[in-house]
């Protein structure tokens, strides 16, 4: 997959009022390299328009497009690829239906988790909850930044660090060892989308920067 720093998640609880499409447009002006469709609570039809619309949006941006859950919409719309949590589909069974070329990612909440994805063929892996989130039911207990380091010192595929990350503590998450990060509340639900999306990019690259002088 394409190397990224900065993966958006819609969450649409977030911006009432704000169209779901201008809100994600302005995380890419922003630099987001990676979108993401997450709707626990519309129907097939209602996540499967939004797929169209965003697959259309981030085509015309060049930007990475995933799923959530939904391969059956990932396959229709032609997006880049799918995330998954451990109770869906195991990685095998997905990897046939979406085939070589699509993007699968999981969500991993222990090196245990981790190890396995990286074995099985996970093209990347999301770490998290760091920090305590709002914006999953059903959330395991942080994992803390001891995770993130744990991940950064043995997996080498692609990881993402999740959950709870905002810019008063997302310096944590980067000294820990993540070169990626992911949020929904405190991107999309930002008055200045575009400009929280540079911040983040902008500590991510100062932190990558540190890291290759020491
Ligand atoms: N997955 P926010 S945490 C969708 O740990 C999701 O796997 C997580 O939202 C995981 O940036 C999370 O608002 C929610 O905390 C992230």
């Amino acid at each position: 997959m394409k190397p990224f720093k900065l993966y958006v998640i819609t969450g649409e609880q977030f911006h009432p009022g704000r169209d779901m499409l201008q809100v994600m447009e302005e995380a890419i002006q922003g630099g987001a390299d990676i979108i993401q469709l997450r709707d626990k609570s519309g129907s097939k039809r209602e996540i499967l328009a939004k797929a169209y619309a965003l697959r259309d949006l981030t085509r015309r941006y060049g930007v990475t497009f995933i799923v959530n859950d939904h391969i059956d919409i990932a396959l229709a719309v032609d997006a880049d690829g799918i995330h998954l949590g451990q109770d869906d589909l195991p990685l095998a069974d997905a990897r046939r239906i979406m085939g070589a070329g699509k993007i699968i990612g999981i969500s991993t909440h222990a090196i245990e988790e981790a190890r396995a994805a990286e074995r099985e063929g996970a093209d990347y892996i999301g770490v998290g909850p760091v920090f305590e989130t709002k914006s999953k039911v059903d959330v395991v207990a942080p994992v803390t930044t001891n995770y993130v380091r744990q991940v950064a010192a043995e997996i080498r595929i692609p990881y993402v660090a999740i959950g709870g990350i905002k810019l008063h503590n997302v310096d944590q998450v980067l000294e820990a060892g993540a070169t990626r990060i992911c949020a929904i509340s405190e991107i999309v639900g930002a008055a200045d989308v575009r400009g929280t999306c540079e911040k983040y990019l902008e500590r991510i690259d100062r932190a990558a920067a540190i890291a290759r002088s020491v």
